[in-house]
């Protein structure tokens, strides 16, 4: 595949600053963001002056360990608009994440925000090897959802033509790839994959179209998929990462030149990674809790936010700015089978190692007697199906998943399309030992 990355002229001069740069930079943003939340939220003000933290109380980046966390329910507890730094009239869009609980979280953001979210993502996409006039074929869903629109809004700004497709209507997907002859496509891996079997349905060879990137983000993916997706469909697989409450898309994003982890762009959002049950700072390297702290945000700043998202940091690479390794799994996502711990991208790692396995998968966890179970429903290829195989299959993946993740599963290989499909994330847990659904 050719080279697609960037020259160091069309960078934004921070992506490539000097740590020290950076780091001042961030120290004055954080000042005015402290300050700025503190002034203007009354939740900010309260949880500041239970602890007695001030604002001034920030000297150097270290300082903001003092400060507060805050978590989803801190937002749910201030809905709609409560948490909003500026008076609703300043704030041109909101957002709203689902949320499969009790109330959505809202978010909001002012026109000088919507300018901040379209500059970095134009960043992402630049990144991911897209260029002024390439048509990309936006899949992420439209709504309050932010994929949609986040990605749209920097899309346009950077001079792409659009194809707001959004997601579902699947065989209308494919048309639409090959008469527009989109360069890049934007959708989240598990939909991709749905959207790749269209293709064969059709009798359409998928590595024969104009498709060349793919930034696939809103869901864990691991890098087996990667390898998985860039095979199949002959383009680059990107990642890319955000979630409603610190931006949507574009708070990282991965180069094309090293796809070696998600460069953070911190120029706008501070990372620091805790240890979840102690809350103690982790050092680079190590594995824990990502938690977010916004720079640059008028509408919703937000102070050490507790994403739930498990990575390590990592040094930077294509970028001075530092990375965030693939994201392994959310806190509330680990399965805790007998007493171990798993995450659906370990299991995703197994199947994609037996090539006769299509890579969709759903786990279902149920109570059997005293005992946790789990059932792991996946489906063949259709090029694949021979009912001869089948137990021998069952067998090795059973097999694999015992020896590396130490736990007995009952495998359970459908016909091919068996496996329930989703038009934006996938549902990959369906636990009903809780008696509810989460993905
Ligand atoms: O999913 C924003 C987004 C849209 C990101 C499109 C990328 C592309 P939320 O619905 O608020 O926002 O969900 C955020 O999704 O905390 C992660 O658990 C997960 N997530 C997002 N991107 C990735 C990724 C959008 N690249 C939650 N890898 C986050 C793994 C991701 N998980």
């Amino acid at each position: 595949m050719k080279s697609l990355a960037p020259s160091k002229l069309e960078l934004d001069p921070i992506e490539i600053a000097s740590r020290d740069e950076i780091c001042s930079l961030q120290l004055n943003r954080l000042k005015w963001t402290l300050n700025h939340a503190y002034q203007n939220v009354e939740f900010y003000k309260n949880n500041f002056d239970k602890i007695g933290v001030h604002p001034t109380d920030l000297k150097d980046l270290e300082d903001l360990q003092k400060f507060p966390f805050t978590t989803k329910s801190d937002l749910r507890d201030n809905y709609p608009f409560k948490m909003f730094a500026v008076p609703r009239e300043k704030i041109s869009r909101v957002h709203a994440s689902s949320g499969t609980t009790g109330k959505p979280t809202v978010v909001g953001y002012t026109k000088n925000d919507l300018e901040m979210w379209a500059n970095l993502i134009q960043r992402c996409l630049r990144a991911s090897g897209m260029r002024p006039g390439d048509i990309i074929h936006n899949s992420y869903g439209y709504g309050l959802f932010t994929g949609g629109l986040g990605i749209h809004g920097g899309a346009e700004k950077m001079g792409l033509t659009v194809v707001p497709i959004s997601g579902g209507m699947t065989a209308r997907q494919v048309q639409l790839i090959r008469d527009f002859g989109a360069r890049g496509i934007t959708v989240t891996p598990s939909y991709f994959l749905t959207i790749l079997d269209e293709f064969r349905n059709q009798g359409v060879d998928p590595r024969s179209t104009s498709l060349e990137v793919g930034i696939f983000g809103a869901e864990p993916w691991t890098n087996s998929m990667r390898e998985e997706i860039e095979n199949e469909f002959n383009i680059h697989a990107i990642d890319i990462y955000g979630l409603s409450e610190v931006l949507g898309p574009g708070v990282a994003n991965e180069c094309i030149e090293s796809k070696d982890g998600l460069h953070i762009w911190e120029d706008h959002f501070f990372p620091e990674i805790i240890q979840p049950e102690s809350k103690l700072p982790l050092k680079e390297n190590e594995t824990g809790e990502l938690v977010f702290t916004s720079l640059t945000k008028e509408g919703f700043p937000i102070i050490r936010y507790r994403t739930r998202d498990l990575t390590k940091l990592l040094p930077g690479t294509a970028r001075t700015m530092r990375r965030m390794d693939k994201i392994a799994g959310r806190t509330d996502d680990m399965i805790i089978l007998r007493g171990v711990n798993i995450f659906p991208s370990q299991i995703e790692e197994q199947i994609l190692k037996i090539s006769q396995l299509s890579p969709h998968f759903q786990i279902k966890l149920s109570t059997e007697g005293r005992l946790d179970k789990l059932i792991l429903l996946t489906e063949p290829h259709a090029d694949h199906y021979q009912d001869v195989w089948v137990s021998e299959i069952k067998k090795k993946l059973a097999d694999n998943i015992k020896s590396h993740l130490g736990v007995t599963v009952d495998v359970n290989i459908g016909s091919p399309g068996s496996v329930t499909r989703s038009a934006g994330k996938a549902v990959r847990v369906i636990d009903l030992r809780k008696k509810n659904n989460y993905s």
